[in-house]
């Protein structure tokens, strides 16, 4: 683990809020343990190992029935603890990887019969060097015809340039943590209504309304994040999903209380019928409807 590597918390709160039958927890990691999964020689942080056991515990200690667990890039293009979790996980985990480029189709098979259903395309320069666009969109022929989906990551700052990629995709496309919208700018800013145009334009587009811990300013409980992810709640209920983040790589300042992350949930969707699409109906349909 790198020295100023902040670890995930050690006793989260029990979450006031119950989350509905079936919950699905729609954004976490595995990360080695780096004895039996070595972390990637390119990764740019060494992170505290997170098994899939401790993943599983939280999930149960939190409410949750599901996990849909995304390859981080400290391990690379290596999907093997991501598919171990998935293995391990009775069904009850879906998976998200990334992959090389010339990966072959018999390959893909097999990552989805383990329960991986998407790739990721991470854009986010402080995590991994850049890849030509043209491998990207040779992977998301392949894994269409799988029917999988596409989980984007950048910064808000690089959406206007990643526009017309994005126009490209042939699959549904998640993007994460709301694109990551600068919470100092205020809901109005032309990034962030941005990112809201993208996905009233392109109707394939979902998002995960996550990470208030990453984005507040003010820090805990992270009111200043709630108008974000409460207007794309209200205005799109069937393309959200929502995730704990869990081990909540990279942290600068403190590591959150996944009890608290849970507790957000009701300020950003505030009814049942909100809640249910997004912890259920919504992940259920993108990630389980095979
Ligand atoms: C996250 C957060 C981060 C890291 C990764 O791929 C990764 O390494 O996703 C981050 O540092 O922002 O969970 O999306």
């Amino acid at each position: 683990m790198d020295d100023n590597y902040i670890p995930f918390h050690p006793h989260p709160s029990k979450p006031h809020f119950v989350p509905p039958p079936g919950a699905v927890d729609a954004h976490c990691h595995v990360f080695g343990p780096a004895a039996l999964f070595p972390y990637a020689p390119e990764s740019k942080y060494i992170p505290c190992d997170a098994s899939k056991q401790q993943l599983f515990a939280l999930r149960d200690f939190l409410g949750f029935s599901r996990n849909v667990i995304v390859q981080a890039s400290c391990h690379g293009k290596d999907n093997r603890a991501l598919v171990d979790a998935l293995q391990s996980s009775e069904g009850m985990a879906r998976g998200v990887a990334v992959v090389k480029h010339d990966i072959t189709m018999d390959e893909l098979r097999e990552l989805h019969r383990a329960g991986v259903r998407g790739v990721r395309f991470n854009f986010v320069k402080r995590l991994v060097d850049a890849t030509p666009k043209e491998n990207y969109l040779r992977v998301a022929d392949k894994i269409a015809q799988l029917g999988w989906n596409i989980t984007v990551y950048f910064e808000a700052q690089d959406l206007a340039d990643l526009l017309p990629f994005l126009a490209q995709l042939p699959t549904d496309i998640v993007v994460d943590h709301m694109g990551t919208p600068k919470v100092a700018n205020g809901v109005e800013h032309p990034d962030f209504l941005r990112f809201i145009n993208l996905m009233e334009t392109n109707k394939r587009v979902w998002t995960k309304v996550s990470c208030p811990e990453r984005l507040s300013l003010t820090g805990p409980p992270y009111d200043d994040v709630v108008p974000y992810a409460a207007v794309l709640v209200e205005r799109f209920p069937d393309r959200v999903l929502w995730g704990t983040d869990w081990p909540h790589p990279n942290m600068r300042t403190h590591a959150p209380d996944d009890g608290l992350l849970v507790d957000h949930i009701p300020k950003i969707a505030p009814t049942p019928e909100l809640q249910q699409k997004l912890l259920v109906d919504n992940p259920m349909r993108l990630y389980w409807a095979d």
